[in-house]
């Protein structure tokens, strides 16, 4: 519990068997509920999470892989359904700082925003501790993603969020984008239902992990994803 709310945590993980225990020992003790949604891994990430026997970690699988996206709208489902009043995001890579959890659950839970993400961009040793493909493509995502959602965010692509119950239930997420393009896909969604967006700086962390992002991601997935976001604001545009 934080702030008199259930806590659930949802982890995608994808042939993390190298680091999913170590994002899984640092998860902070107010959590009340953690759901690993495994996506078909080929390697033993499933056997190591039931390994730990650990009692508020549940593990769900996908029978195919299905992707980043449709992996956390599963674990959202799950979240709610077992009674989470808020549910956070990060990734099984040992790339969210736990250090950083509280503070992206307090906007929404003190009612000041629906939805919290973190801003890596924002943190001061972004540049440098950021490769800087990295650091340029999400600039250059961010802003094209506020051209497309209107919203006003920096670092569109953090993966690290929290969400409180009534504003998952307003967007209808088990329509996620199943990929990577799923955090554009999922401003998109809020800015349509006039979610309010907070940005929270995070720390950014890149040590020995690997993305999974490829070159294609960037020349069809984000356009894609991007062009239909756009089109979702123009057309609820004329019924507000
Ligand atoms: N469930 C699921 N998780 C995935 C998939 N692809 C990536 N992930 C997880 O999503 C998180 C972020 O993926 P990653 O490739 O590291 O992206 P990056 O950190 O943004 O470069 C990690 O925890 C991955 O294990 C997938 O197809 N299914
Ligand atoms: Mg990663």
């Amino acid at each position: 519990m934080w702030l008199g709310a259930r806590v659930a945590v949802v982890v995608p993980a994808w042939n993390e068997a190298r680091l999913i225990e170590r994002t899984l020992a640092s998860m902070p003790g107010f959590v009340d509920h953690v759901v690993v949604v495994d996506d078909a891994s080929t390697d033993d990430t499933a056997a190591r999470v039931e390994a730990l026997g650990e009692p508020r970690v549940e593990l769900v699988r996908h029978a195919r892989n299905r992707g980043v996206g449709a992996a956390i709208a599963t674990g959202y489902r799950r979240a709610f359904e077992a009674g989470a009043d808020i549910a956070a995001v990060m990734g099984a890579d040992a790339q969210m700082d736990p250090g950083d959890l509280a503070a992206l659950l307090e906007p929404v839970l003190d009612g000041d925003a629906d939805y919290a993400k973190g801003d890596r961009l924002s943190h001061p040793e972004a540049f440098g501790r950021m490769p800087l493909g990295r650091w340029l493509g999400n600039h250059a995502l961010s802003r094209l993603t506020r051209l497309a959602t209107g919203l006003p965010i920096t670092d569109s692509q953090c993966g690290y969020t929290a969400i409180g119950r009534a504003a998952w239930a307003a967007m209808r997420l088990d329509h996620l984008w199943p990929g990577y393009g799923y955090p554009n896909d999922l401003l998109s969604r809020a800015a349509v239902a006039n979610l309010r967006v907070a940005d929270v700086t995070v720390r950014p962390i890149y040590a020995d992990e690997e993305s999974g992002i490829r070159p294609h991601h960037l020349v069809l997935s984000f356009p894609a994803v991007l062009g239909l976001g756009l089109l979702r604001r123009l057309r609820a545009a004329p019924r507000r």
